[in-house]
């Protein structure tokens, strides 16, 4: 459920009081390290303390790095548009993880309350084209909530975003109470101040848990190979087939389909720069 200075607490089945767990030597021989989210066994070593040492980790069904988490089905992608502003590049090399890892993520932008006119609406034409359910949320005037509730159900879902979007605040509006210590946004820095600094896995309903984690403050490219990118942008992906290249990056080759898309609106320019800027990354890197 939570990991915090070398303890980690376990929830046996069935019951609503956690262990303190050692994890085993094995598990640093083999640079292995129990996530929040994994299931596994152990041994009660004091019963009365509560503590416990684990013994095995069951395989997982997916894991993430950032945030370190384990067997979570999709993620909650969490984006201010104001307050901290949003950063397009931030939330497309987010999702273009997910993509890598098979979580399916649910772009969640926050704060609805401080938006501006037609903030929405852009939003929309930017990221609607990628397939990923869109929420617009205000914890602070309970609205949008219920939608985001209803995706949540029956599943184990991970919060995602950068300090101070507004991640825990979500999750104290969906559970309806005070589960998760909320923070505020610097003036000076109009960034977050990292008031959740630890990863912990809480039930807000019936077989429906989220993960409340720490926000990053910046992300960098997971490994890939340049050419697996677009295939992680769900929109490029769809048209991509009808490039007239086969292997055809979407740069600067002649008869691309995804060009022509971003030309008739089907493809967002934004999406599509962000596209080509980690494009180039990925070709730069690999260069030395
Ligand atoms: N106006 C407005 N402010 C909000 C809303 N939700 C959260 N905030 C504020 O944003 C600040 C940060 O909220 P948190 O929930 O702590 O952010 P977080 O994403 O969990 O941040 P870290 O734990 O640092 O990663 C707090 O001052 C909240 O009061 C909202 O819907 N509207
Ligand atoms: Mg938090
Ligand atoms: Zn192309």
């Amino acid at each position: 459920m939570k990991a915090l200075s070398g303890f980690y607490y376990v929830l046996p089945e069935g019951e609503d009081t956690v262990y303190a767990c050692r994890a085993k030597g094995v598990f640093r021989k083999k640079n292995q390290h129990p996530l929040v989210g994994d299931l596994v066994t152990f041994d009660v070593t004091h019963e009365k303390d509560m503590e416990g040492h684990i013994t095995a980790i069951e395989e997982r069904s997916s894991s993430l790095i950032r945030p370190p988490v384990a067997n979570c089905d999709q993620a909650l992608v969490i984006f201010a548009v104001h307050t901290p502003d949003l950063n397009h590049n931030q939330l497309t090399r987010y999702l273009v993880m997910l993509e890598q890892k098979g979580i399916s993520p649910i772009i969640v932008f926050s704060k609805k309350d401080l938006n501006e006119e037609g903030d929405e609406e852009e939003l929309r034409k930017i990221y609607g084209p990628c397939g990923y359910p869109i929420c617009f949320v205000s914890s602070r005037e309970k609205s949008g909530i219920e939608e985001v509730r209803e995706l949540l159900k029956g599943h184990v879902t991970t919060v995602a975003g950068p300090s101070g979007a507004g991640k825990s605040a979500l999750i104290n509006a969906l559970s309806g109470r005070e589960v998760a210590a909320t923070g505020s946004v610097s003036e000076r820095t109009g960034r977050g101040k990292q008031t959740t600094r630890h990863t912990e896995l809480l039930c807000i309903a019936k077989d429906t848990y989220l993960f409340d984690t720490p926000g990053f403050s910046s992300i960098e490219n997971s490994q890939m190979e340049k050419e697996e990118l677009s295939g992680y942008f769900p929109e490029i992906r769809a048209f991509a087939g009808d490039c007239r290249f086969r292997g055809c990056a979407h740069d600067k080759e002649p008869g691309c389909a995804v060009k022509e898309a971003v030309i008739s609106g089907e493809i967002s320019e934004q999406r599509y720069q962000d596209y080509l800027l980690i494009y180039h990354e990925l070709r730069d890197q690999k260069k030395y």
